[in-house]
This record gives C-alpha cells, structure tokens and sequence, in this order.
C-alpha cells in the first residue's frame, strides 16, 4: 500500500489506542465514584476499542505494511462529573471519526479501493458509537440534578450491551 495510507493507518491505529485508554481510565474513575454501571460501560467500550486497534494491526501487516504499536501518555484521569465523562466519551469519538473520514478522503484521491473498503466498517462503527454518545448526552441532560435519576441511569448502564 501507499506510505501516505500506511501512515494514516497506523496514525489510526494509534487513535484506537488512546480511545481504549482513555475509557480504561474512564471505568476506572467511575469505579472509584460509586458508579459501577459506568464502570461496566466503559471497560466494555474499552474492549471495543482495542479490538478496533487490532484489526487495524493485522490489516496493515497482512497488506505488507508495517504495523507501529504506539506508545501512549497523557492519557486524562480526572473528571468533574458523570456528565464531563460523556462529554469526555463523545469528542474522543468525534476525534475518530474525522480521522477516520481523512483516511477514507485519501483512500478515494489515491484510488485505494481495498483500504476505501476496509475502512467503511469504521465509518459505520463511528455512526453507531457517536449516536450513543449524543443519546446518553440528552439522558442525562434530561436527569440534570436529580439523584435518583443518576443511580437508576448507573443501573441501567449496567446491563447495557454494546453491539459489536
Ligand atoms: Fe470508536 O473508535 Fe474505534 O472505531
């Protein structure tokens, strides 16, 4: 493949990454708060995004490319809220998707057809993950101060399943 792509590929790959991180350390800050259904949520999410990285991994390598794995720091720790976690959760995933859309850009101007067709399952995964996002976003614009509203949104995290 092109080594303009490779590179996107593994700027993506590093991308994943960091989002797998980023909601590892997000589980784990709601863990410590009492919020155990967010916990789950979001070491589930966590999973998700390491299997993103994955497949991008032996897709770059199996192309005859060369998978970097990335090194990671800075990864936030520290949340004001439940609702500064989500807010968190939608600009990672909006931060994917617009590389996202650069990769598929540049797929299309070098007439990489095979890594164009590779990547539309990223494009549709991104759809479904920032629609998520915007929905718990409003659930929890709708629940605003109340606390009663807050534990039963934790406990509803806690058997939600995310689809694969
Ligand atoms: Fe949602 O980041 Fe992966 O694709």
């Amino acid at each position: 493949m092109q080594k303009e792509i490779e590179t996107l590929l593994n700027n993506q790959i590093k991308l994943e990454g960091t989002a797998s991180m980023q909601y590892l350390s997000m589980a784990s800050w709601a863990e410590e708060n009492g919020f155990n259904g967010i916990a789950a949520f979001f070491y589930k999410q966590a999973e998700e995004e390491r299997m993103h990285m994955v497949k991008l991994i032996k897709f770059v390598n199996e192309r005859g490319g060369k998978a970097i794995i990335p090194v990671l720091d800075n990864i936030p720790d520290k949340f004001d809220s439940v609702d500064h976690l989500f807010s968190t959760f939608l600009e990672s995933e909006q931060k994917v998707t617009n590389h996202v859309n650069e990769i598929v850009f540049q797929c299309l101007e070098l007439k990489n057809y095979t890594v164009h067709n590779f990547m539309q399952w990223y494009v549709a995964e991104q759809l479904e993950e920032e629609t998520l996002a915007r929905t718990i976003l409003d659930k929890l614009n709708i629940i605003g101060n109340d606390k009663g509203g807050l534990y039963l949104f934790d406990k509803d995290l806690e058997t939600f399943e995310i689809e694969q």
